[in-house]
């Protein structure tokens, strides 16, 4: 297997967590966003959305999305355990990945494309502002979350790890953040990024 990425870009990020999280020896290949090589026949022909990350298969065939990449990974690698023990767990885990997706990965990423993108995008200080309120509403519901956890969710990484982490570094990178008050979310981030499995 092979996954495309680009270091910092939060989605690849995530997976690139993911895969270094359950120790799996995977190929990698980057794709430069900045120059953009996702526009490119060939990458295309990988993922006609024009979008990383990309998981190649070893039959070589190409798979997309972050999410269903990262769960046909926890299936083919189940231990670590990064998506939950039993149903509930795991329903739970899926839960809380999909709220920090939505409350903070997202809003950072269009935040950031919006003020300072690394990708030339025009400023849109409209869309900095609506995305700046949902990151507001969101991020203290999650920090109460994290409480005094040492990750997201207990003593143990999970997915959800790897997509805050994703989130906050991406953001960090280019000026954008969540606010002081969320304490356990800042504790929590200096204490994951010391791991390996963020080292890019
Ligand atoms: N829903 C996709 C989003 C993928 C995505 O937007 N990736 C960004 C990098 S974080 C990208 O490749 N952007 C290139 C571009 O917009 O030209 C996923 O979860 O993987």
């Amino acid at each position: 297997m092979k996954l495309y990425y680009f270091p910092v870009a939060p989605n690849p990020t995530r997976v690139l967590v993911f895969v270094r999280e359950k120790g799996i020896d995977i190929d990698t290949e980057f794709v430069d966003l900045r120059k953009g090589e996702q526009t490119s026949d060939e990458h295309l022909a990988r993922n006609p959305q024009g979008s990383l990350p990309v998981l190649q298969l070893d039959n070589g065939e190409y798979l997309t999305e972050s999410l269903p990449i990262m769960e046909y990974l926890e299936e083919l690698y189940p231990d670590p355990v990064l998506i939950g023990t039993d149903p509930l767990a795991r329903a739970r885990t899926r839960e809380f990945e999909r709220q920090v997706e939505v409350g903070i990965l997202n809003p950072l990423a269009r935040i950031v494309h919006a003020t300072n993108s690394p990708l030339g995008l025009p400023a849109r200080p409209e869309i900095a502002a609506a995305e700046n309120a949902r990151l507001l509403s969101a991020a203290p519901g999650i920090d109460a979350r994290i409480g005094s956890s040492p990750f997201a969710i207990g003593d143990s990484p999970s997915v959800v790890d790897c997509t805050l982490f994703a989130g906050l570094l991406f953001g960090e990178a280019f000026g954008a953040t969540i606010p002081d008050e969320c304490t356990n979310i800042h504790r929590w981030y200096r204490e994951f990024r010391k791991r390996p499995s963020t080292q890019l």
